[in-house]
């Protein structure tokens, strides 16, 4: 290729791209009165800029090859700063390590665009292997903290076994989301933990954290469920207790495991929450996503809890790297209206929006999950007995 050939390639590699994220998303019907699904992801790898993927110099690459390639965008954190809604998107390169980069929109729902250049998150002493999963929290305390997890390959693992991995809850702080001052991992006595969340405010004066308490990087094992314990300082963030606040169950959604998504949201009827569930079938692992509510004053005390999903993959979302995964760690509210940022098959992002009051109304009034098949009948035989009265009233025949 020319030199004149090559200018001119990368002049449409770059209106290409601006075309593509600058497409303007689609708002779907609503297929359960609840939230709205957008008709394109609002990140996948295609996103990058072309200057984080390619070498654009002529000499140095005269056939113009992408050369850090981009595999998959997903699992983005989320907050709605200064009328911008910014994504902490957890971005992992061909060669399967994670990073994070920023990427904003005024709108929420498209025109996503990256930083200048990803978030350089400083390491501990110990230093990890994969970053991954950041939850963005506004605390009361006045600084933005991102809580991740580390992960780090597991030291007592048999010689040759390459794959066992020891996940922890790593912790930043910055007032940008360009500069971050990396603190100590947080301690626990879990062996493993992921999904670590930091809620927003203060409790008796202490820090609190969401935790996901478990035996092995995969295996849940005696442990999992959605933890709760204080701690007194951020810097170390140490908990000595744990208690359960949302257990898994037998035949459910989130038998195998669950986690906490984003920092719950703050509504006069209590926190909400949003959480991932995860069920084994013979395809393997299913991850939805559920809700429930805790109350204002105990926010370790479970309200509210809506019986089955929220947000199932579907479509086009039920395949990918990991396939029929939902997972989400981030959402944003901006006025009345909350947008849930959901991953799908751990391959790309979404959005989903909704009123707050629909969120709430969801978890007040949707039956718990009755636990039987038998107890299911009846909950369902209750709505439609009280159904078909309505339709009489109103002249409807079936
Ligand atoms: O692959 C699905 C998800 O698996 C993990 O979540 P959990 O710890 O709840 O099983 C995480 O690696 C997450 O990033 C991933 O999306």
């Amino acid at each position: 290729m020319d030199k004149i050939t090559f200018e001119k390639k990368i002049r449409e590699l770059y209106k290409q791209h601006k075309k593509f994220i600058e497409y303007p998303n689609v708002k779907l019907e609503s297929t359960n009165g609840l939230y709205h699904r957008y008709k394109y992801p609002v990140l996948e790898a295609a996103h990058a800029p072309i200057h984080w993927r390619y070498d654009l110099n002529y000499q140095s690459n005269p056939f113009l090859l992408e050369r850090l390639g981009i595999n998959a965008v997903f699992n983005a954190g989320a907050i709605y700063l200064n009328e911008k809604f910014y994504l902490m998107a957890r971005v992992e390169g061909l060669d399967r390590k994670s990073f994070f980069a920023v990427a904003e929109s005024d709108t929420g729902v498209d025109n996503f665009k990256y930083w200048d250049y990803p978030v350089v998150m400083p390491e501990t002493e110990d230093p990890d292997i994969n970053v991954y999963d950041m939850r963005l929290v506004q605390h009361e305390d006045g600084w933005i903290y991102g809580v991740f997890c580390t992960e780090r390959k597991d030291p007592h693992a048999p010689k040759g076994d390459l794959s066992s991995a020891v996940a922890q809850g790593g912790i930043a702080r910055s007032t940008d989301l360009k500069n971050w001052e990396r603190l100590p991992d947080f301690q626990s006595r879990s062996p493993q933990q992921r999904n670590l969340v930091l809620h927003p405010e203060f409790i008796d004066g202490k820090y609190a954290f969401y935790t996901r308490p478990q035996d092995g990087f995969i295996d849940a094992g005696s442990g999992g469920g959605i933890g709760w314990g204080l701690s007194e300082s951020m810097n170390p963030a140490v908990i000595d207790a744990e208690i359960i606040v949302d257990d898994r169950q037998y035949h459910t959604i989130k038998e195998v495991k669950n986690g906490l998504g984003p920092a719950p949201i703050k509504t006069d009827k209590g926190w909400l929450h949003l959480a991932h569930g995860v069920r084994g079938t013979a395809a393997g692992l299913r991850y939805t996503l559920y809700l429930f509510m805790t109350a204002l004053d105990e926010p370790w005390r479970q309200t509210y809890t809506p019986g089955g999903y929220f947000i199932a993959p579907q479509g086009e979302e039920r395949v990918g790297d990991v396939s029929n995964v939902t997972f989400a760690n981030g959402w944003a509210q901006r006025g009345d209206e909350v947008y849930i940022y959901y991953a799908s098959s751990d391959t790309r992002q979404h959005v989903a929006t909704v009123h707050i009051n629909k969120l709430v109304d969801y978890c007040m009034h949707t039956p718990a999950d009755a636990g039987r098949s038998y107890a299911c009948v009846q909950q369902r035989i209750n709505l439609i007995d009280n159904n078909l009265k309505v339709l009489q009233d109103l002249a409807i025949e079936l």
